[in-house]
């Protein structure tokens, strides 16, 4: 077990073995590229190491941004081999000319995060003063114009009737991949003798198969990226013919809060969208709470193409409490169901970590990736929104199972969450951040 001077040395460590100097490789051999909303957490870990250096990771991942304000899900690294589906069976640049010819990137999307790092790297940076708050705001101006116009893009193209819930393409978009959130929309999915050849590169890293998607999911997932290669990833023509469509209920509430926070920014940089932000953040927090399920206490996503909710006791169902928008007893009761032996309070937990699928669910596997593995970095966020929203003391129980959980000292991508047993990737970015900021914030905001 690492002590917590031990723990931040091992995860700048791994921060820094996994940079490519401008941007950080999501996990060493598994995801040698930046994805989105990793890249957002790198970020914040970087900020306690080096300000200017975390302002490049996300500089890096904004240059992947599509002319309708998308950021894609990953920014290729054109130096690096292996991970598939790579750029070449995404085509993005040859289908549209919205998507960037370089760097080369996907053709989806991750949950928003992003604003939200902006606003922990300018804290950071604020505490840090000197330098570092001087290159932040040097940095800020043009940065929220490119946030602006990530969150025009989802509000406008992927909430286009303004309920709240934005909408997901596939379930990489929800950065949740196999969760049984989604397996009633992928068992509608038929994948098509079209489906050109593959070959995996996940399990010649991963050699137990059991900890990442089957091969069936992983037709699916191909499937899907060909449909969207016919829409030519055009958003109008994406829900005409989608086989996949639903709303994402915990993208919603990181959407909600990245609008205030966004909003925040926008006041302290004197610009006018503060409304429209603010506006925004309102109706997905109202989206949020609408979607609580009275009978199991969580929110949950719709299936759009039937219009079935899609009930599921996956973390995301905690949803509400990232973003707020519930009356009193709802969240009394939320936060009760969060602590109870249905979840954190499980006996059976080596922490009380929150897995990503409750232990009591029928559903629950607990070395199969997002099917029940506790994974560092949404106990890391979920605490995070806790905070922010000043429930402390639930926050500060995650926050310590966290630190316990990745005192092993491996950085996993995820754990088994009876054993402790480190799955996935070793030496994942977004772990190695979750750690630093987890340690370090801890230690400035006391
Ligand atoms: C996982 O997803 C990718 C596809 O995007 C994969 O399995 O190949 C997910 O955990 C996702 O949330 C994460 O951003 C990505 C990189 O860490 O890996």
């Amino acid at each position: 077990m690492l002590n917590r001077c031990e723990l931040v040395a091992r995860a700048a460590y791994v921060l820094r073995g996994n940079s490519t100097g401008s941007m950080t490789r999501a996990a060493p051999d598994l995801y040698p590229h930046q994805w989105s909303w990793d890249a957002a957490f790198v970020a914040v870990g970087l900020a306690h190491l080096d300000v200017p250096r975390s302002c490049a990771e996300l500089d890096s991942l904004f240059a992947g941004q599509w002319r309708t304000g998308m950021l894609p899900h990953i920014v290729f690294d054109p130096h690096a081999n292996g991970y598939f589906p790579g750029p070449d069976r995404w085509a993005c640049a040859n289908l549209t000319d919205d998507a960037p010819t370089q760097p080369r990137t996907s053709g989806v999307c991750q949950p928003p995060v992003h604003a939200l790092a902006v606003e922990r790297i300018a804290d950071v940076a604020a505490y840090q003063g000197g330098a570092a708050a001087a290159h932040v705001k040097e940095w800020l101006p043009s940065t929220f114009d490119r946030l602006l116009a990530w969150h025009r893009y989802l509000a406008r193209r992927r909430d286009p009737d303004g309920d709240g819930l934005l909408t997901v393409y596939h379930g990489w978009e929800s950065g949740m991949d196999n969760s049984p959130r989604w397996d009633a929309v992928y068992s509608r999915v038929t994948v098509g003798a079209e489906l050109p050849l593959y070959a995996r590169w996940d399990i010649e890293v991963v050699v137990d198969p059991s900890q990442r998607p089957t091969s069936a999911e992983y037709d699916r997932y191909l499937w899907i990226v060909e449909r969207l290669k016919l829409a030519r990833y055009d958003d109008a023509e994406v829900r005409r013919t989608a086989e996949f469509l639903a709303t994402d209920v915990f993208a919603s509430a990181v959407f909600a809060v990245a609008n205030e926070a966004l909003a925040d920014l926008a006041t302290r940089l004197g610009r006018p969208e503060g409304a429209e932000l603010r506006e925004a953040a309102e109706r997905f927090r109202r989206g949020v709470a609408g979607a609580l399920d009275p009978g199991s206490g969580l929110a949950v996503d719709t299936d759009l193409l039937t219009g079935a909710p899609l009930p599921a006791e996956t973390c995301a169902g905690f949803a509400p409490l990232v973003c707020g928008g519930l009356d009193a007893e709802q969240e009394r009761e939320m936060l009760a169901l969060l602590r109870s032996p249905q979840w954190t309070g499980h006996p059976a937990l080596r922490h009380p970590v929150l897995p990503t699928t409750s232990p009591s669910s029928p559903d629950f596997r607990p070395r199969a990736y997002w099917r029940g593995p506790s994974w560092p970095v949404m106990n890391w966020f979920v605490a995070w929104m806790l905070a922010r929203r000043g429930v402390t003391d639930v926050a500060e129980a995650l926050r310590r199972a966290a630190l316990a959980e990745l005192s092993e000292g491996s950085l996993a991508e995820y754990y088994e969450p009876m054993t402790g047993e480190p799955l996935g990737s070793v030496d994942q970015s977004w772990s190695a951040a979750a750690t630093l900021d987890l340690v370090l914030t801890h230690a400035w905001s006391d």
